[in-house]
């Protein structure tokens, strides 16, 4: 007795899932693909643990207790596979290995001992055994052994052969169970093997009952010459029930072929484990995006950088890896730059204050003096930098240098203070500029005139001028010669025809005729000197005429005609 309960507790903890795993319930794991594409859900289920199972209704399952499916999700989808294990058994001696037919009530009849040890009869129509093969219940049933054992060479378990009646819903097993927590679910479960073995006959057709009501439907007794042991089971909600009475009721309603065992009856709570596995779904994307940029500017895409105008495509992966199309639309914007013009360099003088102004256009300014107008008035030499922003956005920027340029100052002096004294006259133009050029093209700061009239100087500091003036007066001009002259004799005097001061004279002319309108004498000479010869031969006492022309130092031109007196 004692090696019996051993044996049954350790079948328990061993068989029926006391200690099951959790995790006996796997439904795979997560995957992801891309919208459009399917996936096939693979669960597994610890089958000696779990009674039943299915996956709990999703589109793409079609029979909820097949363990593999294909499914096409259009979104992501967590999918739930549940896994129903019994827990403790409630049943007491359920496999009959106590072998004690005082724990099973019945609406048949015991019939003690076994055939063949000489101890029993037949087990006839509505009556029992307990027994460890057929034969030992009737004889002309099949040698079938116990379920409790039937995994090992073990031949001596024990189970309940029953030899069914015609007479439907009598209780052919039946146990009071209490204890029972309401609102809970309950899996009430036998094995049954066929006795006879006669297919055409009819088979055992049972039905579970709890508390008086039947659930379930009729299940029928395996075929006995192709099928052991089958078990059959029925879920049952404890609802208000604290306490049950379980039966396997007899539906039969032939005597014959309807013979049967059973054993390991089993009647537990029963609880489900839920495993879940999430197949993510990545779009397949198409998008357009607009872009512009600014001349000059660049846009990364799909690892190109893109400066021109167009339309491009590319494929990228999303983050869940699916393709995503992207259209760009790229508007580049033409070049857009400001000119402020070349550098400006004036004069001072000429132009104190200088407008600056950016070219026409609708645009936003910002000068690097602060301004925002589109012109600035400055009069301080300095860069001058313009920063536009155009109606798209796009910057450019120019500057411009501005040179205000002192003008010189000059002033002519001169070094001589008669002019006239020497028909000279050194002046200098005292200038703080470097260039100067004087009227007579001159380009000494010193220089030295000759002549009477007004000089000129421009000092110039590039395109920066100043002039000055220096005026030398006309000297006063006093020209004559003899009207009479006596060469030879011994009193010196009146020997030759010539100018008084032949200083003053630049340039001369001088033609001497006799009255007969010969030329006698000719000279350019202002330091001539006729005596009254013509081919060394004093010429005859009389008149003679003179002619002559001269420009004097002071820039003027005189013209002389005259008689001569040769005496
Ligand atoms: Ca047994
Ligand atoms: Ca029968």
């Amino acid at each position: 007795m004692t090696k019996r309960f051993f044996i049954s507790l350790l079948l328990l903890l061993t068989f029926h899932g006391l200690y099951a795993q959790v995790h006996g319930v796997d439904a795979g794991k997560n995957d992801t693909i891309c919208l459009g594409e399917s996936v096939q859900l693979k669960g597994t289920i610890d089958r000696d643990d779990y009674l039943y199972y299915y996956w709990k209704p999703a589109p793409g399952i079609q029979d909820t207790t097949k363990l593999t499916h294909t499914v096409k999700p259009d979104k992501t989808t967590t999918y739930y596979l549940c896994g129903y294990r019994p827990q403790m058994n409630l049943v007491n001696n359920g496999n009959f290995e106590y072998e004690d037919s005082s724990l099973v009530r019945s609406g048949y009849y015991y019939i003690p001992g076994t055939i063949g040890t000489g101890e029993g009869n037949q087990c006839d129509e509505g009556a029992y055994k307990i027994v460890q093969h057929g034969k030992q219940a009737k004889s002309d049933w099949v040698d079938k052994y116990d379920h409790t054992f039937a995994f090992t060479t073990i031949k001596d378990g024990w189970f309940m052969a029953i030899n069914a009646a015609n007479v439907p819903n009598v209780d052919v097993w039946r146990q009071d169970v209490q204890d029972i927590v309401p609102n809970t679910d309950y899996v009430f479960y036998t094995w049954i093997v066929s006795l006879y073995a006669k297919e055409d006959y009819q088979r055992a057709e049972l039905q579970f009952s709890i508390n008086g009501e039947l659930i379930g439907p009729v299940f029928k007794g395996p075929f006995p010459e192709t099928k052991d042991w089958e078990r059959f089971y029925v879920i049952w909600n404890s609802g208000n029930s604290t306490s049950a009475t379980i039966s396997i009721v007899n539906q039969s309603t032939v005597s014959m072929g309807n013979d049967l065992g059973l054993d390991d009856i089993y009647f537990s709570i029963v609880e489900p484990d839920i495993d879940s596995v999430t197949i993510y779904v990545g779009e397949r994307t198409e998008e357009e995006i607009s872009v512009s940029l600014c001349h000059g500017e660049s846009y990364s895409f799909g690892g190109r950088e893109l400066t021109e105008s167009g339309t491009y495509h590319e494929e990228f992966k999303s983050t869940l890896g699916c393709d995503s199309i992207i259209t760009l639309h790229l508007t580049v914007a033409p070049p857009f730059t400001i000119d402020l013009g070349s550098d400006i360099r004036v004069c001072r003088e000429t132009s104190p204050e200088i407008v600056l102004s950016s070219p026409p256009g609708d645009f936003i300014y910002e000068w690097s003096t602060g301004a925002t107008t589109p012109s600035i008035t400055v009069d301080q030499s300095g860069v001058y930098g313009l920063t536009v922003t155009n109606q798209a956005g796009c910057v450019t920027s120019d500057s411009i240098s501005v040179t205000f340029i002192k003008t010189p100052e000059v002033e002519v002096i001169s070094h001589t203070e008669d002019f006239c004294e020497k028909y000279s006259a050194v002046l200098e133009a005292v200038t703080d500029a470097s260039n100067v050029v004087w009227s007579n093209g001159d380009v000494t700061h010193t220089i030295t005139v000759d002549k009477p009239g007004v000089y000129r100087v421009t000092a110039r500091r590039e395109m920066c001028n100043s002039n000055s003036f220096y005026v030398i007066e006309e000297c006063d001009f006093n020209l004559y010669f003899p009207t009479a002259i006596s060469p030879g004799g011994a009193d010196g005097l009146n020997d030759y025809f010539a100018f008084s001061d032949p200083a003053v004279v630049d340039k001369a002319q001088v033609c001497i005729y006799n009255r007969y309108g010969q030329l006698l004498f000719y000279s350019e000479d202002p330091y001539f000197k006729w005596d009254g010869s013509y081919k060394n031969k004093l010429c005859p006492v009389g008149s003679y005429s003179y002619v002559i022309h001269i420009v004097a130092k002071t820039g003027k031109s005189y013209y002389y005609k005259g008689v001569l007196f040769l005496i």
